[in-house]
């Protein structure tokens, strides 16, 4: 519609990607994953130019999957990058998974995503709840000290935590997540954020449903910990 067209973020497209990302046997589809991931990284780069460090690690690691993708394609043996589950066994069978120290699979890779993807649930669900008060650094930093942070070495959270004291404020958060350029007006604040609030909500919904059983798959085969 035409109230909810960001910059270029469209939410509608996360929405999209991440339900039809989990299949009626409770697979995870990795193109539809990635392409979830590909517009969330929009949504990165429209909080702002201080923030592209990490937009900038996140494409690296879509594109890093996306070759493996690449360059083992379906067969008439099955198609080994087609599902989380698929290229968990793919690279276990064929000793691709290292768990001993840091390797390029697509198992540790996607579990950098998988972590950052906590963030942003956590960091969205925050958000969806807040009130004008809230200050979007402090909720961005309580997501990030609980989801990632334990990962990060001291450096990288220095970092991180200068990132995210240049991200905009709430209303311009809800400008992003529900479109639209012209400001003011109060009435028309209110209604975008209850749009915004319900699109985030069901966002918010279709990313946890991923989480989970991605979290479970790595979970399963004992992955949650991979360097
Ligand atoms: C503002 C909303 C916040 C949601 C952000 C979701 C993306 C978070 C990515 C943080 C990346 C920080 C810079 C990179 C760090 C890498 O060292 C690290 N990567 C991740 C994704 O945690 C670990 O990857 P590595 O070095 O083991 O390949």
């Amino acid at each position: 519609s035409r109230l909810c067209r960001g910059r270029d973020f469209q939410i509608h497209r996360v929405l999209t990607a991440f339900n039809s990302a989990v299949t009626g046997e409770r697979e995870i589809l990795l193109d539809r994953y990635l392409e979830g991931w590909d517009e969330l990284v929009k949504f990165l780069e429209a909080l702002g130019t201080v923030i592209g460090f990490i937009s900038q690690e996140v494409k690296g690691k879509l594109e890093l999957v996306r070759d493996l993708r690449r360059g083992a394609p379906a067969t008439e043996k099955g198609d080994p990058y087609r599902t989380l589950r698929s290229m968990m066994a793919h690279e276990l069978r064929a000793g691709l998974v290292d768990f001993r120290r840091q390797s390029l699979s697509g198992c540790r890779t996607l579990l950098r995503l998988h972590r950052s993807l906590h963030w942003l649930q956590l960091f969205l669900r925050a958000v969806e709840r807040s009130s004008a008060v809230d200050s979007m650094g402090a909720l961005c930093s309580v997501a990030y000290n609980q989801a990632l942070a334990p990962y990060h070495s001291w450096l990288l959270r220095k970092a991180v935590g200068v990132a995210l004291v240049a991200l905009p404020d709430r209303a311009e958060f809800f400008r992003i997540v529900c479109g639209e350029e012209e400001k003011g007006e109060r009435e028309r604040e209110r209604e975008r954020e209850r749009e915004g609030r319900q699109l985030l909500e069901r966002t918010v919904l279709a990313i946890t449903r991923v989480y989970n059983i991605t979290q479970e798959a790595y979970q399963v085969n004992g992955m949650l910990d991979l360097p």
